[in-house]
């Protein structure tokens, strides 16, 4: 009798230690339950694209804290043409978040006051309820909080998940969270975050003026635009992303969608790795990898040799003419035995003339002022000459003939819209030298080929003038 009450008391007490112990464990994650004892506390570093949070050193877990802000807010899709963007943290894609596996993240989502819409988070590196999404519900003017454990590496996407959310997605809502594993990635010399997304507007791609979200051609998945880091040219010109011969760069890449795959592909280069799917499986020599909406990659190279290497998604109209084109400059000496550049170029006279794309319908567009018309045209050039006549408008030689200075048009400016409505090839004389090339007829609209014609006159040192879309209808006949 004694024996079995003492028994039992010895049976509750140890019940009370486990209870106890166990609620212990659930506030620090100790190791009993199979996770990694959490020592101290930081606050994570969030940066914007395309810069990355440096790589963590730490060889222990601990408790991160996240503190993400969600902004809506006015900025530029492309020069001109200006969308209401809502992000996590006040740009496009939003911050990227770097932790270790392990790590015990307290997220704190803060809604804006001055924004009009809930908003949530769901960061596919949470295993949990909706990622997150439920817990984080929050109205503007409040903050909620969760905690998760960082269970499996790699580089996931996180996302708004508020209704419609499609629509939040397609307004800019997602970003970047990299799990790294605990002996931490390889080093490399830099590290790059690019993130494509596509934008659909009520406007045609280039419109100007401030542009609406179109439900119609987000359900089609017709985007207007395709674009890295959240804008036309966000990585071209000044903003181009650099690095020198011998370097070995890593793009941690992802793809918000909300609808499109993304093959993307650096013109100029071999990955040397790639982490397919942001996953731990490492894949070697690839030249285009697929980034899945909701999804990323992770891409490795060393840069052989010096390019404007050309950042893609090899889906290729996207690129030309949707906006999904950055650059990587590699500078340094040039070393021949890998890349001569041209050794040779002769007179092929093949049968037929050269090549011409087809008519595409003309976009009627409103008239607009000069200095729009510069603006807009300054976006296209980017987008439709610069590949071939460069941004500097010096052009390539031997190969495209500069419009900087060109005295090719300069007494007769028509000859600009002639160019680009017609195509052009044969020999011409351009400031002294011989160009014997093709220029493809570009197909664009009236307004957008006055646009891009008046960009280039009144650019790089030429005389002014000015084109209307009238003039451009008048000429196609
Ligand atoms: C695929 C490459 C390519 C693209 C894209 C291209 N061009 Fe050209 N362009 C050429 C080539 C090549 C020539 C010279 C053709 C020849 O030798 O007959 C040329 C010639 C010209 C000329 C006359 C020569 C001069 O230097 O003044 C103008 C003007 C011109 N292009 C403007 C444009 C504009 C504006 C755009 C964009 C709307 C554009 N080009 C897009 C390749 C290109
Ligand atoms: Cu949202």
């Amino acid at each position: 009798m004694y024996t079995k009450q003492f028994k039992f008391l010895a049976l509750v007490v140890l019940i009370g230690l486990f209870t106890v112990s166990c609620k212990n464990n659930s506030s620090t994650s100790a190791s009993s339950n199979g996770l990694e004892e959490i020592k101290g506390e930081e606050v994570a570093v969030l940066t914007e694209a395309p810069n990355v949070p440096p790589p963590i050193t730490r060889n222990y877990a601990t408790k991160v804290i996240v503190n993400l802000e969600v902004i809506e807010k006015e900025m530029e899709m492309m020069d001109g043409v200006r969308y209401n963007f809502w992000t996590f943290g006040g740009s496009v894609p939003g911050r990227f978040i770097r932790i270790r596996q392990g790590d015990f993240v307290e997220f704190h989502l803060k809604n804006n006051p001055n924004n009009k819409l809930p908003h949530n988070i769901d960061l596919h590196a949470v295993s949990g309820q909706g990622g997150g999404a439920a817990a984080t519900f929050t109205a503007p003017g409040h903050e909620t909080q969760f905690s998760f454990t960082a269970m499996n590496t790699g580089l996931f996407i996180y996302h708004c998940a508020t209704a419609p959310v499609g629509m939040h997605i397609g307004n800019g809502m997602y970003g970047l969270i990299l799990v790294e594993p605990k002996g931490g990635l390889p080093k490399v010399d830099r590290e790059f975050y690019v993130c494509q997304g596509d934008f659909y507007t009520k406007g045609t791609y280039g419109e100007a003026g401030l542009q609406q979200f179109n439900m119609d051609k987000a359900l089609k998945e017709e985007p207007d635009y395709v674009v890295f880091n959240g804008k036309v040219g966000s990585l071209t010109g000044d903003k181009s992303l650099k690095a020198k011969v011998g370097e070995t760069v890593r793009l941690f890449v992802g793809n918000g969608g909300p609808n499109l795959v993304s093959s993307f592909h650096v013109i100029g280069e071999i990955f040397d790795n790639v982490y397919p799917e942001g996953g731990t499986t490492l894949n070697h020599n690839v030249q285009t990898t697929l980034v899945p909406a909701g999804g990323s990659a992770i891409t490795e190279f060393k840069c052989d040799a010096p390019a404007n290497l050309i950042l893609v998604d090899h889906s290729i109209f996207r690129t030309f003419n949707k906006g999904s084109l950055g650059m990587l400059k590699v500078e340094g000496a040039e070393n021949k035995s890998i890349y001569t550049g041209q050794q040779d170029d002769r007179i092929y006279q093949a049968e037929g003339a050269a090549q011409t794309m087809p008519d595409v319908p003309v976009v009627a567009l409103k008239p607009l002022t000069k200095d729009e018309k510069i603006t807009q045209g300054k976006a296209i050039f980017a987008s439709s000459c610069q590949a071939c006549h460069q941004a500097d408008g010096k052009g390539i030689e031997k190969a495209f003939p500069p419009l900087a200075g060109s005295d090719y048009f300069a007494s007769n400016p028509s000859l600009v819209t002639r160019n680009i409505i017609h195509g052009l090839s044969g020999k011409i004389t351009v400031n002294g030298k011989v160009y014997d090339g093709v220029m493809p007829k570009q197909t664009l609209s009236d307004a957008q080929i006055a646009s891009v014609a008046t960009y280039v006159l009144n650019s790089f040192g030429n005389k002014g003038g000015e084109v209307t879309a009238i003039d451009v209808a008048k000429q196609r006949k």
